[in-house]
């Protein structure tokens, strides 16, 4: 069967789940929140990697479902780890990649508007990241729909920063408050003789910085790459150095820290 068909019916057969990745605050190293990753476990196909069935789900317009469920998955499980937490805790936020498909889908407001109001969360704590490329595409469009949820108080993060083009051209024109640095330019921070990509993680520092944004750095593997991007005023760190996507039941040592 192709993977397709069993797509359509993953989600009513339980094959779908969601994991989520800490995103640490690089100064005091507490959690800040967690990324929502989506994973499909096939009857048919076993595990399927994101990048093969997330493509297939924007196609087809499966997204738009898949995408509904994850938001809702994604703030059920936020909220349950939010009361988890004690006094003086920092208010946990989850971070869920929203498709070009969906940005394009008259839905996502109303989607987002009712999850608030059914739930109470608090909106500053859901981030959606959206990418470069899939604003780049469309851009009034998608205007209209990034503002129209940012007045919902959301937070919009530009994911994979610096993998499409004119970045530079659009990025103060869209209501965003997060701009995640793509993996490809943390992988080469100090491994090459030269400086490698430091100058140009240090320049978009620099840049969101002065726009007022928030900064995560992806795929943060290493020690040296944590002091380096610590030392440059990063203010977020994602990656295997401090933990994979993992399923929630997991991740309770990130909630409730040890003293
Ligand atoms: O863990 P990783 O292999 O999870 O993810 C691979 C890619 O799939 C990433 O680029 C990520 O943004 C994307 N992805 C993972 N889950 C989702 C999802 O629920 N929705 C969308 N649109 N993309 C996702
Ligand atoms: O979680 P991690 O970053 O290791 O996953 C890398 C990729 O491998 C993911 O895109 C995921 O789809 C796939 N993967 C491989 N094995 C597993 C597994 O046991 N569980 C889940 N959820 N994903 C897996
Ligand atoms: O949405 P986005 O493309 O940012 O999805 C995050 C992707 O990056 C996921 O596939 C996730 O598994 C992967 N990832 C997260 N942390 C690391 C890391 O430290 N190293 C590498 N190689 N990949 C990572
Ligand atoms: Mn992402
Ligand atoms: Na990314």
């Amino acid at each position: 069967v192709k993977l397709e068909q069993s797509l359509r019916g993953a989600g009513e057969r339980g094959e779908l789940a969601v994991h989520f990745q800490p995103i640490v605050d690089v100064r005091s190293g507490d959690i800040d929140g967690f990324e929502a990753l989506m994973r499909w476990n096939s009857a048919e196909h076993g595990f399927v990697r994101p990048d093969e069935f997330i493509p297939i789900a924007e196609e087809t317009g499966m997204i738009v479902e898949m995408g509904e469920w994850l938001l809702r998955e994604s703030v059920r499980q936020l909220l349950e780890w939010q009361a988890m937490r004690r006094p003086g805790d920092c208010q946990l936020h989850v971070s869920v990649n929203v498709a070009v498909r969906q940005l394009r889908d008259g839905s996502l407001v109303n989607i987002v508007d009712e999850l608030l109001r059914e739930t109470g969360l608090a909106p500053s704590s859901l981030w959606l990241e959206i990418t470069e490329s899939g604003v780049m595409e469309d851009i009034e469009t998608a205007l209209l729909t990034l503002n129209a949820l940012h007045s919902l108080g959301v937070v919009l993060c530009i994911d994979d920063f610096g993998t499409g083009y004119s970045s530079l051209s659009y990025l103060h024109r869209l209501p965003v408050g997060v701009v995640k640095i793509d993996r490809a330019f943390i992988s080469r921070i100090g491994v090459s003789q030269d400086d490698g990509d430091e100058p140009i993680v240090r320049a978009v520092l620099a840049m969101t910085h002065a726009m007022g944004h928030r900064v995560v750095a992806e795929g943060v593997e290493t020690q040296a790459q944590r002091d380096w991007l610590y030392g440059q005023g990063c203010d977020l760190i994602q990656g295997w150095f401090y933990g994979k996507a993992d399923r929630p039941e997991n991740l309770t040592h990130w909630i409730r820290p040890q003293p």
